[in-house]
């Protein structure tokens, strides 16, 4: 007899608290991720609004002065010494003093969360969390315009597959083994140097390696990161055949969904949001539009330098469900997700069941995450596809009760895949098990 959904969701966090913030899974992840903590705020948000604003107002202890928000702020008593060299934050003068956190950044959830979270505080915690978070969500949001849209495109350009979250999604994977190995990569390709990687590599100390990205992708994507090291993480310093320059669909998506978010706190709290923000965000649905590839029919990522597509299309395309305007496109995107193909026993899986890179069991190439279930919710609800939303919503749930808050699943047998007890997924179950009023 599965337990409480509720009961269960509300375990996992707390196994996972660490002080004011929560860690995506002990033991693998023991840090706070920018992301993770918004999944994890909007689910707390009804049942502890509190700790739902803490969770938001500690991630931004890492912010940068630049107002870059880290993908990650790392623990003070977890030593993971391989991934902090790695990013070196602390020589970085922009990096806050004293935290430790990497360079780049991650999908813009937290306006989406705080608006959440606010709904549910009372008054005074509400206008003091608001006075807190506001500006420094408009210094994020101004970050991410001024330095990865230098040129106006009304995109942000992403720099490494960790920022976009879906991380080894099958596009960018081939962007990346299409892109000229260094030298020092080439070398570690030829000598197959997978025993080093092995030992650099946190997860597959814990999880299947089929369940992860390859030795050879974990290299790369490594090396991806050594390079924008030498270059000041700084999109316009990267050489352009020497770097990942990419116009992601669900970063962009939950940019445009959160810039809406932020503008209704910003007014709420009385903060001026500055005109030539305002046009920035205001450029962002239409552009998001010059995504849509007829070929295959739906929101595809772009390569910011050549402008070519970067296919197969995936998951991160249905987030434009919540974020797009153009009906028509909209209308065949839910058409598409009634195929088999992307609703399988389990929906929606991460690529389409029946695309060549599917793979069922491999992370982000294949299985069904449960916050990419939620954001297809979302955006199923802004649409109008209530019934669509709430089957969705109730298979979503029943997985988890029934497979545990694992990280990920297979979408076509349910089996529960990559780490246990993660946290956005109970999180996110705790949004989904009250049916949303009609
Ligand atoms: C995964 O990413 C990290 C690197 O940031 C990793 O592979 O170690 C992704 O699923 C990402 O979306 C997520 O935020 C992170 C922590 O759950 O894990």
């Amino acid at each position: 007899m599965p337990e409480d959904p509720v009961a269960a969701a509300l375990a996992v966090l707390d196994r996972n608290r660490r002080g004011d913030w929560t860690c995506p899974s002990a033991g693998i992840y023991p840090h706070q991720w920018l992301w993770d903590s918004g999944f994890v705020a909007i689910g707390l948000a009804r049942h502890d609004p509190a700790r739902a604003a803490g969770e938001l107002t500690s991630l931004l202890r890492g912010q940068w002065s630049n107002g870059m928000v880290p993908h990650m702020v790392f623990a003070d008593d977890v030593h993971d010494q391989g991934s902090r060299r790695l990013w070196g934050s602390r020589r970085d003068p922009r990096s806050p003093r004293g935290v430790a956190t990497s360079c780049i950044t991650q999908p813009p959830v937290l306006a989406i969360a705080a608006r959440r979270v606010a709904d549910h505080l009372a008054a005074d915690a509400r206008a003091a969390f608001l006075a807190d978070v506001v500006p420094k969500l408009l210094a994020h949001h101004a970050w991410l315009y001024r330095d990865r849209d230098p040129r106006g495109t009304g995109l942000v350009t992403l720099i490494h597959p960790w920022e976009c979250g879906l991380d080894t999604s099958p596009p960018w994977m081939a962007a990346l083994r299409r892109l000229r190995p260094s030298v020092g990569l080439r070398v570690a390709l030829a000598l197959r140097l997978t025993r080093l990687v092995r030992a650099l590599r946190r997860d597959t100390r814990y999880l299947p390696a089929r369940e992860r990205a390859s030795n050879d992708d974990g290299l790369r994507m490594l090396d991806l990161a050594y390079r924008a090291r030498r270059h000041g993480w700084a999109l316009d310093r990267l050489p352009p055949d020497r770097s990942l320059q990419v116009q992601d669909v669900s970063f962009n998506a939950l940019l445009a969904m959160a810039n809406r978010d932020l503008t209704t706190l910003a007014a709420d709290a009385g903060i001026a949001v500055d005109p030539a923000l305002r046009h920035r965000f205001a450029a962002t649905p239409d552009a998001l539009e010059t995504l849509w590839n007829d070929e295959h029919g739906t929101y595809c990522a772009r390569d910011a330098v050549t402008g070519a597509t970067l296919g197969p299309p995936t998951i991160a395309a249905f987030t434009m469900l919540a974020a797009g305007a153009h009906d028509e496109r909209l209308r065949r995107l839910v058409a598409r997700l009634r195929t088999d193909a992307w609703w399988p026993a389990h929906p929606v899986p991460s690529i389409a069941a029946d695309a060549a890179e599917f793979d069922p069991e491999r992370y982000w190439s294949g299985p069904t995450w449960v916050n990419t279930n939620w954001l297809v919710i979302e955006g199923l609800h802004r649409r109008g596809e209530l019934a669509l939303a709430d089957e969705l919503r109730r298979r979503t749930v029943d997985l988890v009760a029934e497979h545990g808050s694992a990280e990920y699943f297979s979408a076509i047998t349910g089996t529960p895949l990559g780490a246990d007890a993660f946290s956005w997924t109970a999180a996110l179950v705790l949004d989904l098990a009250t049916p949303r009023p009609a």
